[in-house]
């Protein structure tokens, strides 16, 4: 098979060979040969700070990467994305979450149309809406304020909206409680609703296309146990409000389309917590904050669409995945947040660039010659230190690692802030340089032991610091990784805003619970083990 045209690219070549070359070079070389490394390889903008002088490159390396780049046509695809071009081809849409976080007064057309105005108006509009319910004069259907807001939703409808609500918790209205639930798995909704009053209880469901079997079964059960407790279908009006594109199916769920709160096919689900999915998020941190977040979106975006490439914060965390990825064959990458509020970014991750980046083919549909997106993982420090980092420090993968933090604490207490920085520090630096089996041995360790306590070093981390988590730097945050993976996808040359993979779990099971729960043993058409688990669930169930 002939090479891929990405692999034939001079600078991709180049890079190959500056691998072979580099690749045995120590960081602790590398940081011998230049004393001001940590500051030549730093970037600050937008209150980030971006410390990638501990990833496994020189000079040149990034030289040759933003030549591969320019090669692969990241201005054009950049302005092409910003300017609302169907740059998702394979379901022939626009790519505009940018323009979810576009001031007021800002034009961005698609079809003639300007959207921004849209936007403005669904965030009036769920601005009232939270104020409304914030301040009680929203009531429930037996007269009581709301206590607790409970927001059904899955994958780019869930996994946004509860990261954001723990991310900016020390933000929200305390006397607000605020729950999350997903699985299809009944214990979800039913450990969320067991203690909780209906009469005081709002549900938003979320789902762009109002179809999704998880969050449709769920609404329905909501709704079963509101009108069972309040004893008035009538009840749904006050404790129902909906986040869709759909009207139709809004409508007839029970819904009135008065209390829904819209957004557009051009918002994919995993980029869409700044649209009406983050309604739960604005419900908790009020709207002046909500708008802060997206001011901070929307400082990135323009970061990464006017900097120099040398100092641009998505392109460069982008270029460095690469770099890892394809050049270092590092197939994971660790986001490790040392900020307990973040305990959810990890996993909001994980879709955003795993199901934008695990692709096969390319945007024409040819089978691709490299690996595409790594898998993302990862867990808040300094909780993973006693765990995986192990695996991280000694084991035989190279798990390049991004470390997060904040200088202030939003919840000092004693020491304890400092203790944290200094872990997240420490273990940046200890990841690089190692311990030599000579600085093992000068300690006194007996000479069996040497090798087991010896550290090889040499393992690449970025360090990502802010002053503080704010609504602000959580919307920067995101928007950094949300432009890096378009980034990464730019170089691969594959479609980062289609989910065919989760389409087709939308299908798989629909045949399947029909032979789970007929009456009469059913015909099985399977494998041998498929047409086996069948069986045994029916015998077991
Ligand atoms: C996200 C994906 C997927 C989607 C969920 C929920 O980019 O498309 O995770 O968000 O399947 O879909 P609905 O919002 O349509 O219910």
């Amino acid at each position: 098979m002939s090479q891929s045209a990405l692999r034939r690219l001079p600078a991709w070549q180049a890079l190959q060979q500056h691998a072979a070359v580099l690749g045995d070079k120590h960081l602790r070389q590398l940081f011998a040969d230049d004393p001001r490394r940590g500051e030549t390889f730093s970037v600050e903008d937008v209150g980030l700070y971006l410390d990638y002088s501990k990833q496994r490159i020189d000079a040149d390396t990034l030289r040759l990467l933003r030549e591969l780049a320019t090669a692969c046509e990241l201005p054009q695809r950049t302005e092409a994305m910003f300017r609302g071009k169907r740059i998702n081809r394979t379901e022939d849409r626009a790519v505009l979450h940018v323009a979810l976080r576009a001031p007021r007064g800002e034009q961005i057309l698609l079809d003639r149309h300007d959207v921004v105005a849209e936007v403005h108006e669904v965030l009036d509009r769920m601005a009232a809406f939270a104020d409304r319910v914030r301040s009680g004069s929203w009531l429930g259907h037996t007269g009581k304020r709301i206590r607790s807001v409970i927001s059904i939703g899955i994958g780019g409808s869930d996994l946004g909206p509860v990261m954001a609500y723990e991310a900016l918790r020390d933000y929200s209205a305390r006397d607000l409680t605020f729950r999350f639930v997903s699985n299809v798995d009944g214990t979800d909704l039913l450990e969320a609703t067991h203690d909780l009053d209906a009469a005081e209880t709002l549900f938003i469901v979320c789902s762009k296309t109002f179809t999704t079997l998880e969050t449709l079964t769920n609404a329905h059960a909501a709704r079963d146990w509101c009108v069972q407790a309040l004893g008035d279908e009538k009840a749904v009006a006050k404790h129902f409000v909906a986040v869709s594109t759909n009207a139709v199916e809004v409508k007839k769920f029970g819904i009135d389309t008065a209390h829904m709160f819209g957004f557009w096919d051009w918002v994919g689900g995993r980029y869409s917590m700044d649209s009406a999915i983050g309604l739960s998020t604005m419900l908790a941190i009020g709207p002046e904050h909500f708008r802060e977040m997206l001011a901070g979106f929307h400082a990135m975006d323009e970061h990464f669409r006017h900097t120099p490439y040398e100092r641009n914060l998505p392109v460069l965390m982008g270029l460095l995945a690469i770099w890892n990825n394809n050049f270092l064959d590092a197939a994971t990458v660790a986001v490790l947040p040392y900020e307990q509020y973040l305990k959810r970014f990890p996993a909001y991750l994980q879709q955003l660039t795993m199901e934008s980046n695990g692709k096969h083919v390319t945007l024409e549909g040819t089978t691709v010659d490299y690996a595409t997106g790594p898998i993302f993982w990862g867990e808040p420090g300094t909780n993973g230190q006693h765990s995986f980092y192990q695996l991280i420090h000694q084991g035989t993968r190279i798990v390049p690692c991004d470390f997060i933090g904040f200088a202030q604490s939003l919840n000092p207490l004693g020491q304890q802030h400092d203790l944290l920085i200094a872990n997240l520090i420490a273990q940046g630096e200890a990841l690089a340089f190692g311990k030599s089996a000579d600085e093992v041995r000068a300690e006194g360790t007996p000479e069996a032991l040497v090798p087991h306590r010896s550290f090889a070093g040499n393992r690449p981390s970025n360090t990502i610091l802010a002053q503080k988590l704010t609504p602000h730097a959580l919307g920067t945050l995101v928007a950094l990784y949300e432009h890096s993976v378009f980034v990464q996808g730019v170089i691969w040359g594959i479609d980062s805003f289609d989910q065919w993979g989760v389409e087709l779990g939308k299908q798989l099971a629909k045949t399947t619970i029909a032979e789970l729960t007929a009456k009469d043993e059913p015909k099985l058409a399977h494998d041998s083990s498929t047409n086996t688990l069948i069986r045994r669930y029916r015998q077991w169930r």
